[in-house]
């Protein structure tokens, strides 16, 4: 390549990793917003305590449902983990369940299903973290769910994560093994770099491939040198210590470790939880969305099927929940920045065999940060999850659809 190219190339990457700002967001806003509101719906979401010191827990509950919505253009969702999202190895993950159960990996999932979880991740590295659940889906990604900033403050006391071995032996899994697997792949790494120096730096392998292209296949090319008998002989050597190393490596597994296993999986089918008793059923007859002002506006049809009244309570977006009443109520629906305000009209219960047309208005910041409502695409859906709860306390989850209409693009006002 041309030398001044080059410099030009470097010159930027390095001006790009110099001055590029400190990035907060985990790339939910990034994703298609089908990803999101048609995929999962996150709710209950409690991240706590938000300030620990290193080596304390933070709890991380809530639920997720995987929607009957679920776009047909993504592979069917089967097997899945919930993780946390974090920036990098800022926690370790200690403890997780699944609907009550221990979920050590994956699990087996399926369209509609709920999935309760809780995991306790110890503080690792000090520092201001955002911490969210995800759930890591086979064939399709990490879908994110609501975050909240955690604050990790050094400890007086070392980090330490001690594991019990089935042989009753206590390691420490922070550091285990750590020296050992560092110096063995700078090993595997030395006999790469010298195989590369060698073809890069004296021959003109790479650095005149305008000449060694002209070469057929199996040439060596004597004539100009390119490749020499003692070339081979150099190359044999790295070629018997890259066998050399492996068999030391086999040798040395096989008699400082008599007693291997297999990794271990072990897949669940968690335990069924309801979308709960029928109490509603819903219709959704369209929907707009002025990015403007983030409003998004839609009409629902209501038909209450229970003995007794029932009210909506929550709307459910993606990763954000919408919730009618005051600062309060909105504080105990989840992390603060995923939670926002919802207007029903005409407010009030829907009484028993009722059917009512309702208006819900969200207008919520939430919808342009993450990026949730459809704006510019051939399918312009919504989907979420309706919440109603009859006089008794009972629950249900609703699933609605709607195709959404923008109104109005920011683009629009001019400042
Ligand atoms: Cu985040």
């Amino acid at each position: 390549m041309d030398r001044r190219l080059l410099t030009i190339l470097m010159v930027l990457a390095l001006t790009a990793i110099v001055s590029a700002p400190k990035v907060f967001a985990h790339g939910e806003a990034g994703d298609e917003p089908f990803l999101k509101n048609m995929t999962t719906a996150f709710y209950d979401v409690s991240v706590s305590p938000t300030e620990i010191e290193v080596g304390q827990p933070v709890t991380v509950t809530g639920t997720v449902k995987i929607l009957e919505t679920w776009p047909h253009t993504l592979t069917p969702p089967e097997i899945a983990a919930i993780v946390p999202v974090v920036p990098g190895p800022v926690f370790v993950l200690k403890d997780r369940t699944i609907n009550d159960q221990p979920a050590i990996g994956s699990f087996f999932v399926e369209k509609g299903g709920i999935y309760q979880f809780k995991m306790v991740l110890l503080g690792k590295e000090p520092g201001q973290w955002h911490v969210h659940p995800g759930m890591a889906i086979s064939g399709t990604g990490t879908l994110v769910g609501p975050g909240e900033w955690v604050t990790v403050k050094p400890s007086a006391t070392k980090f330490a994560f001690p594991v019990t071995l089935l042989s009753g032996e206590t390691i420490e899994l922070n550091t285990y093994g750590g020296q050992f697997v560092w110096w063995w792949s700078f090993a595997g790494f030395l006999l790469g770099m010298a195989w590369m120096v060698y073809w890069t730096f004296t021959k003109r392998t790479v650095t005149n491939l305008a000449v060694t292209m002209q070469l057929p296949v199996n040439d060596d090319g004597p004539d100009i040198g390119l490749i020499t008998p003692r070339d081979h002989m150099w190359m044999n050597v790295l070629a018997g210590l890259t066998v050399l190393l492996l068999l030391v490596g086999w040798t040395y597994a096989t008699t400082s470790y008599p007693v291997r296993w297999p990794q271990q999986t072990d897949w669940i089918t968690p335990r069924f939880i309801s979308s709960g008793e029928t109490l509603a059923e819903a219709r959704t007859n369209g929907a707009t969305y002025d990015e403007a002002t983030d409003t998004l506006v839609m009409k629902v049809q209501v038909k209450n099927v229970a003995g007794s009244a029932i009210t909506l309570n929550r709307v459910v977006i993606g990763m954000a929940t919408f919730v009618p009443g005051g600062a309060e109520e909105q504080a105990k629906a989840g992390p603060r920045e995923y939670v926002g305000p919802l207007e029903v009209e005409p407010k009030g219960p829907i009484a028993p065999g009722e059917t009512k047309d309702l208006t819900l208005t969200i207008s919520s910041m939430i919808f342009s940060t993450a990026r949730l409502i459809p704006l510019n695409d051939p399918q312009q859906f919504v989907a979420g999850v309706l919440r109603f709860e009859n006089t008794q306390g009972s629950q249900q989850l609703v699933t609605v659809r709607a195709g959404v209409v923008p109104t109005q693009f920011r683009s629009q006002i001019r400042p």
